[in-house]
């Protein structure tokens, strides 16, 4: 039996609302990988459209995390981040990178910020500068089109897509250093909706597309982030983990449609792990 997989899964932990390391932890364990979480910070909620949320900065704790972790010998076959509230942030990832980073590992970087055409409320557009920084050390990077547009510091267009768009915009992304790009929200028409990869090496675009529900449901993005991540620590390559990951979110999009949740509590993704570990089990 090959060793197991470790993932370093460094986000927020917001305890209600579905996203983040309420996501990472239990997608990424589902695909029987061991995940090391190192939160960037407490949140009662997440901060999409819930009022009053508590916010809880533990940008004071990722130094001596860290520093713990390379003392008892760690290594990771991936880093996977997400939210983080500062540059300071920014900074003590790129640090965390330069601790555990290494040829045969991969850094998964979601330089999550915006979407719709907005950054998150916590942030201005300036924010967009750091999370380059991070991006240019990435070896994948997973931005939705708000972010693709401002980690380019271009203007945000609405979908649907065209082809032509949708791979200038996969080149750039994959300029600014990471040689693969996974760009959600794909679009052509009002039919299906996925994920554009991009190979920067072998030049390969690959689609992964599922039925589009309409809606917005908050926390798709992780959920996205994490299956894929998941499913390439079991091996797979970019575009299977892509077809797996498109397919397990709009999966759990449907669900959460179904029961007619507030979709701003996230979606139902636990329903679906039985059939993601089929999937990155090959069975
Ligand atoms: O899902 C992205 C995300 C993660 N963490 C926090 C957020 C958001 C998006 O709003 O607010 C705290």
């Amino acid at each position: 039996m090959e060793p197991q997989k470790r993932v370093a899964a460094i986000h927020d932990i917001s305890g209600f609302g579905r996203c983040s390391l309420t996501v990472a932890l239990p997608i990424i364990s589902a695909a029987g990988v061991e995940t090391a979480i190192l939160p960037t910070a407490a949140l009662s909620t997440h901060t999409g459209g819930l009022e009053g949320y508590t916010y809880r900065d533990l940008t004071e704790d990722i130094g001596p995390f860290m520093r713990h972790w390379k003392s008892l010998g760690l290594k990771f076959d991936a880093i996977y981040t997400g939210f983080l509230g500062s540059s300071e942030q920014v900074g003590l990832v790129l640090e965390f990178f330069g601790l555990f980073k290494t040829v045969g590992n991969i850094a998964v970087v979601d330089p999550v910020m915006a979407d719709n055409g907005v950054m998150y409320s916590v942030f201005d557009r300036s924010f967009a500068a750091e999370m380059r920084r991070l991006c240019e050390k990435a070896d994948i990077i997973v931005p939705n089109f708000t972010e693709a547009a401002f980690l380019l510091d271009e203007e945000y267009h609405e979908g649907p897509y065209t082809k032509e768009y949708t791979e200038k915009m996969l080149k750039n992304l994959a300029s600014l250093g990471a040689g693969k790009v996974v760009l959600t929200g794909v679009y052509f028409d009002g039919e299906k909706l996925g994920a554009a990869c991009y190979d920067s090496v072998s030049g390969g675009i690959y689609y992964a597309m599922a039925e589009k529900i309409d809606g917005f449901y908050h926390g798709t993005g992780d959920v996205f982030g994490s299956a894929l991540t998941g499913a390439l620590m079991n091996g797979k390559t970019l575009e299977k983990a892509a077809d797996i990951a498109v397919n397990f979110t709009q999966k759990s999009i449907a669900r959460t449609k179904k029961a007619g949740t507030d979709t701003r509590f996230g979606v139902n993704f636990e329903k679906g792990l039985g059939d993601y570990i089929k999937l990155v089990n090959n069975e």
